[in-house]
């Protein structure tokens, strides 16, 4: 299999989970077919970059890691060895996402109470290193952690928690209500935020934010800017996965029922009480002006565009 074609397959069979992973796995499937030098690099990472792109919808951190390939293969053209040249942005941006993973992580620790109690929904990468952070800051802490229907990425969670030291209390989604009156802060990672303010995560998530707004328990999200979804700015709606009904059950268990298996919901700002990224602590609907006033959005719209486009026409 070529290096695309297996990244695409880990990415769709969630061998490859949580967005950053799915973007940095995106970077290293490039990087490998830029390193066999093929003789037109441009279409075959053209190419590429489609394939990736419509392996997962819901992905802007995928999109924004793409959006950038596809810029420096534009600056690459001019330049002596355009292969060398790709490969060494492309490591660049790899580098560059550790080092956002590591303030977020610094800022995010913060948030946790010592001694306190902590529930999350999913697996998020950004989120782990933020309680890693805070265990190597030498705080106690208990996690609560939903099992997360029907991938079970909650499994993940609470195996790494464990490994940190922390104390992990493990229960079913529908748990969460019943515990709530005992946790001090929600904190989950995020997929998508829009720029009203929305953020997109793990099924389940938009419903235990309700339940944390119902004990007056902050809800913390901690997500890289790469999450921010700059195709909202200008009327696109974040697309949602919808995936295999067979993940939930096999349908033919209840003949006539039409079995759903939406990836994602979207939990309205107002919900929320911070964003944590690698720029600060925000609102969700603070995000897009900080975005918009870094001048990161610009520069990025165009081709992220035409990329939200592809994935409208393949699924239509
Ligand atoms: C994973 C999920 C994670 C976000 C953030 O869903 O919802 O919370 O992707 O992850 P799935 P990260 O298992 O379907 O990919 O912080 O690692 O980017």
């Amino acid at each position: 299999m070529d290096p695309i074609q297996r990244a695409v397959e880990e990415i769709r069979s969630l061998k490859v989970q949580g967005a950053r992973n799915v973007a940095r796995r995106a970077i290293r499937a490039i990087r490998e077919l830029v390193s066999s030098r093929p003789s037109d690099m441009e279409r075959a990472v053209h190419r590429a970059v489609e394939q990736l792109a419509l392996a997962r919808p819901t992905e802007p951190a995928m999109r924004d890691a793409l959006t950038f390939v596809l810029r420096s293969l534009v600056e690459a053209r001019g330049q002596e060895d355009p292969y060398a040249y790709l490969i060494s942005r492309l490591d660049a941006y790899e580098r560059e996402l550790e080092e956002m993973v590591r303030r977020i992580a610094e800022y995010g620790a913060r948030r946790i109470p010592d001694g306190g109690t902590v529930i999350t929904h999913c697996h998020s990468s950004e989120l782990m290193a933020v309680f890693r952070r805070a265990r190597e800051e030498g705080k106690e802490f208990t996690v609560i952690v939903t099992e997360t229907r029907p991938r079970y990425q909650g499994k993940i969670t609470a195996r790494e928690l464990v490994e940190m030291g922390v104390k992990v209390i493990y229960v079913v989604d529908s748990a969460a209500y019943y515990f709530m009156r005992d946790v001090d802060v929600y904190m989950t990672g995020a997929d998508a935020i829009t720029s009203d303010g929305y953020v997109v995560n793990k099924i389940g998530t938009a419903l235990i934010a309700l339940a944390a707004n119902r004990f007056n328990v902050p809800y913390y999200v901690a997500a890289s800017t790469l999450k921010f979804d700059p195709v909202t700015m200008a009327g696109f709606s974040e697309p949602i996965e919808e995936r295999d009904p067979h993940e939930v059950i096999d349908p033919a268990e209840i003949p006539g029922a039409d079995v759903r298996n939406p990836a994602f919901d979207a939990t309205p700002p107002e919900l929320v009480d911070g964003i944590i990224t690698e720029m600060g602590i925000y609102h969700p609907q603070a995000l897009a002006a900080v975005m918009v006033s870094e001048k990161q959005v610009d520069e990025r719209l165009e081709e992220a565009i035409s990329l939200i486009r592809l994935l409208e026409g393949k699924n239509a």
